[in-house]
């Protein structure tokens, strides 16, 4: 004889007290899978319940999941690290930003995405921890959709590889995963963690030979070597540049002001001050950008890296 109907709800329902999300839905599907095989009566009815409980918890699942993968974009950049589980990315982050993030030898510690912004030539570029791919496994097909999500918006990739012969097979696993999805054309480089390793040497070999033309360095979080490379590496793989103002008759400022790939004057007096985009007469360039020292250029010339510039306002 089966468990009478009112008996196995009262059950049912105590299983699922206090339980969210994927250990809801999993509970909820083996209470499905051990009724007896009536469709019809008492037990039909409970069937339904129980199924509209599950699809109640997996839209639950899915929104939730949808806001809080979205990171909004701060700063001149917004740069992803990507990587198997425990490659040291959420160590990375918080030695380069001093965001405070949970750091863990187990797989498992970072389960949602993480910002922080790291300082480069004075400019804010966004870091963002991500799940580890593999990670993805633990929310099911949907986590590992929203991480590619989250990767696709991104200005760049930051790959993390840990130099440990396992954590290299990982991270390979982990590249070809997200290229075969993105396709080429945003830019990557890939940083090796973990330098302080016995194996690390020669993993960093053989990770050398495989790096199909992506720029790399390798770093120690553990005892703070190699930082200022990878700084310098996501700084490239930004693809930044910094602008001078020069106010007329002076010399230029020394700190420079950061602009993205695709920053124009117009971008240049945005960061400086909205309101002076009314009054722009001309600017005055002279550096990499421009034909001839002092070349008069609007609002749309694409400015370069080291690019002096003299605003010239109403
Ligand atoms: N030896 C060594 N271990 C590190 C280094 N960076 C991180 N770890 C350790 O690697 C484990 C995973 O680090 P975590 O940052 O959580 O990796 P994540 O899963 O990629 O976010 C932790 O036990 C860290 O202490 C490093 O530079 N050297
Ligand atoms: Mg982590």
């Amino acid at each position: 004889m089966p468990i009478p109907h009112q008996e196995m709800r009262r059950i049912i329902k105590r299983r699922i007290t206090g339980l969210e999300g994927v250990q809801r839905i999993r509970v909820l599907k083996a209470c499905l899978a051990e009724f007896p095989g009536y469709y019809q009566g008492p037990y039909g009815e409970l069937r339904k319940w129980v199924q509209s409980l599950i699809d109640e918890a997996q839209l639950r699942h899915a929104v939730r999941h949808q806001d809080a993968y979205f990171i909004p974009k701060e700063g001149v950049a917004q740069v992803v690290l990507v990587g198997p589980p425990n490659a040291g990315k959420s160590s990375l982050l918080k030695t380069l930003t001093g965001r405070a993030v949970a750091v863990g030898d187990y797989p498992f510690t970072t389960l949602r995405p993480t910002a922080g912004m790291v300082k480069l030539e004075g400019a804010p570029v966004q870091l963002v921890d991500l799940p580890g791919l593999l990670e993805g496994a633990v929310d099911g097909r949907g986590g590992g959709k929203a991480v590619i999500g989250c990767i696709r918006m991104a200005d760049a990739i930051l790959f993390v590889a840990p130099l440990t012969p396992q954590g290299l097979r990982d991270y390979e696993a982990v590249v070809s995963e997200v290229t075969a999805e993105l396709g080429p054309d945003v830019p990557t480089a890939v940083v090796a963690t973990k330098g302080d390793l016995e194996e690390a040497e020669a993993c960093w070999s053989s990770l050398s030979r495989s790096l199909a033309g992506r720029p790399a360095v390798r770093c120690s979080v553990l005892q703070g070597h190699g930082l200022d490379e990878v700084r310098g590496l996501i700084w490239d793989l930004c693809g930044l540049k910094r602008v001078y103002c020069k106010p007329r008759g002076k010399a230029a400022s020394p700190d420079p002001v950061v602009l993205p790939p695709e920053g124009t004057v117009s971008d240049l007096m945005a960061s400086l001050n909205r309101a002076w985009l009314e009054r722009f007469q001309q600017a005055r360039v002279t550096g990499n950008s421009a034909r001839f020292a002092g070349q008069a250029v609007g609002l749309g010339h694409l400015l370069a890296d080291g690019d002096v510039v003299e605003l010239v306002i109403r």
